[in-house]
This record gives structure tokens, sequence and C-alpha cells, in this order.
């Protein structure tokens, strides 16, 4: 038996932990954590650990398949790749031909390493519409920080940190990976720790201050974290002076956020509000952790994301040790996010036009294409035809908001091809169905939006029979449709990843990470920050061309007993979604036994005051009811909660006879992107009523 040892990067989540697959006879065997790794230094959590149950699971598909029996059949029967590769191709160009390119569209779910080359395929083709939930992810981090400094704020720099900041951030389960080791680092030099979020979570029970905030009223907390840091003349007046535009605006703008009022609308005691705003204000250096679901989650995302970077900018607290870095990830134009993605520059004028979305959006010309743009366009053939899509790992049905929705515009479509390892109830409406390698049986440029560093993702076995790399399959793809432009070989594709630290891949391969130094306070060098005005934009006046406001506005949920009380009289309590479970990544991972065994069922937390009000015991299964519909769910008493809040997490499905629809919390959220900026949607304050089943 001859053993080998891998060292790679996991990717059954985003953090790219460090990890060395043992491997015998062409079959991975253990998984240990690398201690080498600069980052994760060794950790591995239950699903990275969990990678030979993935790899070799008797569910995994291991051929291409395609339906039989028409639409509504769920039967599908074996074909050959060439047979599948053609029968998509001679779709994709037929649709091409009489609906135009941009009626059809990839889509990826958390992007789990395809967008760059999805991205260039669809390019190549001739469609600006590549999907991917970044309204509701990443988008607004990105573009409302960029819109405010001209870099993302996704480094706080915990490590060095003396007071961080986790907002609406739950690390803990999200990013453990990532970022524990550093935020451990900081708290054992005794940072102090302020959280904001609704629900106690472990970081909330350590925190020296919590503030058990009303879901979504997050910027009417920071309008008032300014409003006492300016009155209490807190802020950085010489970086205030030289870097940023329009303080003086923000002064009598955040005049009247006072924090009793704030009290009223957020629910957080008024000293609390005060001793966090001041500790933050007063410690330095200070960092701010941003959550890319709990921040990203909402009608006015992108100005929460507006006020934060405000808030670190204006004390002292951006591109500082300590403090919220602006870190260059070596192929940072590369990833997701970069330029490339950017409509602008990656087609021509013409093309990026027809992008969907950016009629209403003009700023996701930077990002993907929500969900929520490309279902009415199917449905409606606004504002044209959608008539194909091919998804690479992505369960739209339970992933986006408004299951039922997002399947009737699935099965309305001409041509559905799905790219997974498993059944879902996505792949299960698909025309064909191919079945992907794993991260661990693939060679590929792991990089992050976080962080410096890029990372050689090597592989350590072969793909199981007919199990093929997913570059490998846009490649044969293009070459069936004759695409001009695309990559020729996969390795080709790797170092056009690699060209901005020029090294191929081969070469990479034997240093298997390459970190670029970090730069403080890059503005000073560059005389500069990347804005319009050169300065931190408090008061950003040229959004007002794109209709948004040059300050950032709190906005009531549209859904909640402030914005609709006749509403909150039927549905009376708020309803938050999606935290995240360490051992699932969003709606996979549920058919992994050692994964599955910790939380089998979904579990609504409520206040045991409100349970036992409405007669509920804890662990039994009850309805949850949104003006959208009702799902199952198994009550658990939880007393971190505000007794007039619940949180439901989101991903279920599997296991139980139509489970999207039985179980999915998605069956009942609100799909509207109502963020104007980012197009972001509500999942994370809504307006429910709970049952019993009787
Ligand atoms: N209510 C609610 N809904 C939410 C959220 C929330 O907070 N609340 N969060 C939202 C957010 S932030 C996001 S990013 C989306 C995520 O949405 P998705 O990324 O669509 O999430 P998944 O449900 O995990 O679907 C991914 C599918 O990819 C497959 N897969 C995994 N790895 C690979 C691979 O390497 N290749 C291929 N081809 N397939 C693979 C898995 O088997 C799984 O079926 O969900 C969103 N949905
Ligand atoms: N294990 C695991 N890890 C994941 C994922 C996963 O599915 N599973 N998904 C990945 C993806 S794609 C993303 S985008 C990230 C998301 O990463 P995070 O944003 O860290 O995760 P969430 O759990 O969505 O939200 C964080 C916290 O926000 C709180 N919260 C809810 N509503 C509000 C509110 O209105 N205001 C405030 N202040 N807080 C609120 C929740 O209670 C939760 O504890 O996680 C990534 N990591
Ligand atoms: S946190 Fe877990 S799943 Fe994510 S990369 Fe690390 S080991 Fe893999
Ligand atoms: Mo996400």
């Amino acid at each position: 038996m001859a053993t080998t040892f891998v060292k790679t990067i996991c990717f059954e989540c985003h953090c790219r932990c460090g990890v060395i697959l043992e491997v015998v006879d062409g079959k991975i065997t253990g998984i240990q954590g690398d201690k080498d790794h600069p980052f994760s230094h060794g950790y591995t959590c239950p699903k990275g650990r969990a990678c030979m149950e993935i790899v070799y699971h008797p569910d995994r598909i291991t051929s291409p398949l395609v339906k039989v029996g028409g639409k509504e059949s769920t039967h599908f029967e074996k074909i050959s790749w060439e047979k599948a590769l053609d029968v998509i191709a001679e779709n994709l160009l037929t649709i091409r031909e009489k609906w135009g390119a941009e009626s059809v569209v990839f889509g990826s779910g958390t992007t789990r390493g395809m967008a760059p080359y999805l991205n260039k395929f669809l390019a190549c083709f001739g469609s600006p519409n590549f999907m991917a939930p970044s309204n509701m992810s990443g988008g607004p981090i990105v573009l409302g920080s960029t819109a405010t400094a001209g870099f993302s704020l996704v480094d706080p720099d915990y490590a060095q940190s003396k007071c961080m900041i986790l907002w609406a951030h739950n690390p803990e389960a999200s990013w453990p990976g990532l970022y524990l080791y550093d935020i451990n680092q900081g708290l054992k030099k005794g940072a102090k720790l302020i959280v904001v979020d609704p629900r106690k979570t472990n970081f909330a029970r350590k925190a020296d201050i919590w503030l058990q905030i009303r879901p979504g009223t997050d910027v009417a907390l920071l309008l008032t974290f300014l409003h006492i840091i300016i009155k209490r003349n807190l802020y950085d007046a010489e970086f205030v002076q030289q870097w940023t535009n329009g303080f003086d605006k923000l002064v009598e703008y955040v005049e009247d956020f006072t924090p009793e009022k704030c009290e009223s609308i957020t629910w957080i005691p008024t000293s609390k509000i005060i001793e966090a705003a001041t500790v933050f204000a007063t410690t330095k250096p200070a960092c701010i952790g941003a959550g890319m679901g709990g921040v990203c989650q909402a009608n006015d995302a992108f100005d929460l994301v507006r006020g934060l970077t405000i808030l670190s900018a204006i004390t002292g607290n951006l591109e500082v040790p300590g403090g919220n870095l602006n870190c260059t990830p070596p192929t940072g134009k590369r990833s997701c996010y970069g330029p490339d993605f950017d409509a602008a520059r990656n087609v021509s004028k013409d093309v990026a036009k027809k992008k969907l979305g950016v009629d209403k959006y003009p700023l996701l010309m930077q990002i993907p294409c929500p969900p929520q743009v490309v279902w009415p366009a199917i449905i409606e053939g606004k504002p044209y035809h959608v008539k194909a899509i091919g998804l690479f790992a992505n369960n739209s049905v339970c992933a986006y908001p408004n299951s039922a929705f997002v399947r009737e515009a699935l099965m309305k479509l001409d041509f559905l091809f799905a790219v997974d390892y498993f059944h879902t109830p996505t792949t299960e409406l698909a025309d064909i169905i191919l079945p992907p390698a794993h991260w661990s049986e693939r060679d590929d440029i792991e990089d992050l939006l976080m962080k410096n560093h890029v990372f050689c993702q090597k592989k350590a076995v072969e793909p199981i029979p007919e199990c093929r790399d997913e570059k490998q399959i846009l490649i044969d793809l293009a070459e069936k449709m004759n695409l001009q432009g695309y990559w020729k070989s996969v390795e080709e594709m790797l170092n056009y990843r690699l060209e901005p630290i020029q090294m191929t891949f081969e070469e990479f391969k034997k240093i298997g990470v390459y970190s670029t130094p970090i730069e403080y306070k890059r503005y000073e060098k560059k005389g500069t920050f990347k804005t319009p005005s050169g300065k931190v934009e408090i008061f950003a006046e040229y959004l007002t061309m794109f209709n948004l406001s040059p300050l950032p506005v709190f906005r009531e949920p549209d859904e909640g007993p402030v914005a609709s009380p006749d509403l909150y009289k039927d549905y009376p309590l708020i309803l938050t979604t999606g935290g995240r479970i360490l051992e699932y990544y969003h709606s996979s991972h549920r058919n992994i036994p050692s994964l599955r065994k910790k939380h089998p069922d979904p579990e609504l937390q409520i206040h045991p005051e409100t349970a036992q009000k409405l007669n509920i015991a804890d662990g039994e299964w009850v309805y949850i009811k949104t003006p959208r519909g009702k799902i199952e769910i198994k009550a658990k008493y939880f007393e971190g909660i505000d007794p007039r809040v619940v949180h439901a997490p989101h991903g279920f499905w599997y296991g139980v006879d139509d489970g999207w629809k039985r179980i999915n919390i998605n069956m009942i959220t609100n799909d509207k992107p109502l963020c104007p900026a980012s197009a972001s949607v509500p999942i994370k304050a809504l307006l429910c009523r709970i049952e019993k089943m009787k």
C-alpha cells in the first residue's frame, strides 16, 4: 500500500483552511489541519473533517444524467459525457440564435471557486449575466465600502486590535478557519469585544458589551454611534480634517439620532449604546468585523456598510495595525468581486448595458446579477427573456428567498442544466445534470476577498470515475460550441489567475502559498483614497447620480412593527433567518451522517416565555407562518433571544418528503430586492407567527 500526504486547501466552506490529505492507493483515508497555514494554523472544522464521507458518499452523482419523461418528471437516466455536452451546446447555441446571448444565464451559489471561469465563459459567449447571491452576501460590503473609502471593509485586523466589534457576524460558525485564530489572539492580549446581534451567540456571551438589537435597525444604531462620537468629541479630528469630505454635513445629519431615540428604535438600552460607542471610539486601535450575511441582507445594507466605513474612518481606524486593513489579495483582480466581474470592463458596452438589474440598480454593474432580477425575466420576459440557465454549485430552490417562485421560474425555462455532487430540489428540475470533481480531486487557485494570500489547491486523488473538474467541463463545452477566446486547458486557466504574481501553476505548486506584504495607510503614500474626491466619502455627493442618498439612510424594515403595524397585529413576532450552523454549509451536508447527527432538524430559536404563552413545548414541531405561507419547524427554547424575536436557520430540505416546501424557510421569506443600491433582500428582518400543529 502506497501512502502519500498531499498538502492542499479545504473548500467545504469559504475559509480555505490548509489541510493535509492522507492518500492510500489513490483513495483519501485521512485529513488533518496544516499547522503552517498562515491563518488556519492547523484548525479544521467538522465539515472539513467529513471530507471522506462526502467524496465517497453512496449518493454522489457519478455520471451525467438526462431527464426523461418531460419537465414534470423526476426520472433521470445515465448518458455519456459526449452526449450530455452535445445536448447542452446545442441548446445554448439555439437559444442564443433565437433570443440573443443575454438570454443565457450561468449561476453559482456562494461561488465555490468557479466564478472567474464561468464569468469568462459567458463573456466569450456574449452574455453579461453571471448570477450569484452577491446582493445578499458580500456585495453590499464591497459596494458600500468601496463607494466610501475605495476598498472593501473585509479585513479587520483582530490579532492586533484592542477593541473589536462583531457587527451582525458570528465567525465561530461562519468563518472559523479564517478568523478564530486572530480573534483569540486579540482577546488573549486583552482586547475588548462588542457584539451587535439579536441572538446571544457564544461571542455575545463572551463580549464586554452585547447589544441585543431589534433585527433590521442597524443603521439607526450606527448613526447614533456617530452622533455620540461627534457630540463627545471622540473622533480623530486630524484624520477627519485631512482625509474625509462632508463631515460637517454628517454632524448636522446625525444631530437627531440621540441615544434615547435609538433605544426606542433598536430596543437597546440607552446606557449600553453610549457605553459601546464610547469604548469603541476611545480604545485604539479598534476594528469592525461585519457579517456578510448579517450586514448584507437588509433594505439598507449598502447604507449600513457606508456607515460602518465612516465609523472606522472618523475614529482613525482605517488602514492602521489593529484597525480595518486594506489588504490586496495577490491575485485580487482575477478573483470574484475583482474588476474581472465588472461588466463595464469585461464585455463590450452594448453587452454590459444589457446586464440584468443595472437599469434599476446601476452599481450592480460591478458585481454578479442577483437571482431576484433573473426570475422575473424568465417569468415575465422583462426586460427581455431568459431562456436557459446553467447552475454550478447552487441549490437555487432552497437557498434563495421565495422558493416557490424560484422553482416556478426554473420550471419555465427552455433549458436548465445543473452541476452538483448530489441530487437536490434544484437538480431535480434540470434537463441535464453533470457530476463535478470534488476539491480534493482538482487543481485550482484559491484566493479570497479577504487577507493577502493566494493558495494552491492540489489535486490529491483522481476524480472518482466519470466525475469531471468543472474547469474541464467548461473547456469541453467551449470547444463544442466553438467559443472564441476561451481557455484551451486547465493549466492555461490557472496560469491566467496567477499572471499578477508572474508565476505558472507548475512553479506555484512548489511553494503552495504566496502572500503580499500588508501596507498601512496607503492613502498617505499615494496622497489619495481611491474615491471620486480622493477622500473618505462621508458625504458622497456622486451617489446622487444613481439616485442614492449621499449620507447613509436608516430604513425601517418594510415588514415590522413600525412600518407595517397592521401586519404586525397578525404576525406579532420578528423573524430573522439564516444564522450559520458550523456543521452545514447553506443547504449542503444534511446527508453526511457525522454532520447531521448534531442538527438533524431545523430548530426555531424562541424565547421560553413566548413559547409558553403559545402553549408550545421545547422540542415541539410547530408551524411558522408569514404572509407568504407556512413551514414546519421544531421549537427550541432559547433564553438568548428577545421574546419578541425568533430565529430560523436556512438550508433545510433533506430527508423529508417535499422538504423544500415543508421545512425550507425560504418558502416564506421575502425576495423583494429592497436595497436601492445593492438590490439586497430583507431576509434578516421579517414578521411571522408561530402556531401549534395540533
Ligand atoms: N433565508 C436565508 N437564505 C439564505 C441566506 C440566509 O442567511 N437566510 N444566506 C444566503 C447566502 S449569503 C448565500 S451565499 C446563499 C448560498 O446559496 P448556495 O451556494 O446555493 O447554497 P447551497 O444550498 O449550499 O447550494 C450549493 C450546492 O452546491 C453543491 N456543491 C458544493 N460544492 C460544490 C462544487 O465544488 N461544485 C459543484 N458543482 N457543486 C458543489 C452542494 O452539493 C449544494 O447542493 O444562500 C442564501 N440563502
Ligand atoms: N458553517 C457555515 N459557515 C458559513 C456559511 C454557512 O452556510 N455555514 N455561509 C457562508 C456565507 S456564504 C456567508 S455570506 C457568511 C455569513 O456570515 P455571517 O454574517 O457571520 O453569518 P450569519 O449567521 O448570516 O449572521 C451573523 C449574525 O447576524 C445576526 N443577525 C441576524 N439578524 C440581524 C440584524 O438584523 N442585525 C444584526 N446586527 N445582527 C443580525 C445573527 O443572529 C447571526 O448570529 O457565512 C459563511 N460561512
Ligand atoms: S472551516 Fe472547515 S470547511 Fe471551512 S475550510 Fe476550514 S476545515 Fe474546511
Ligand atoms: Mo453568502
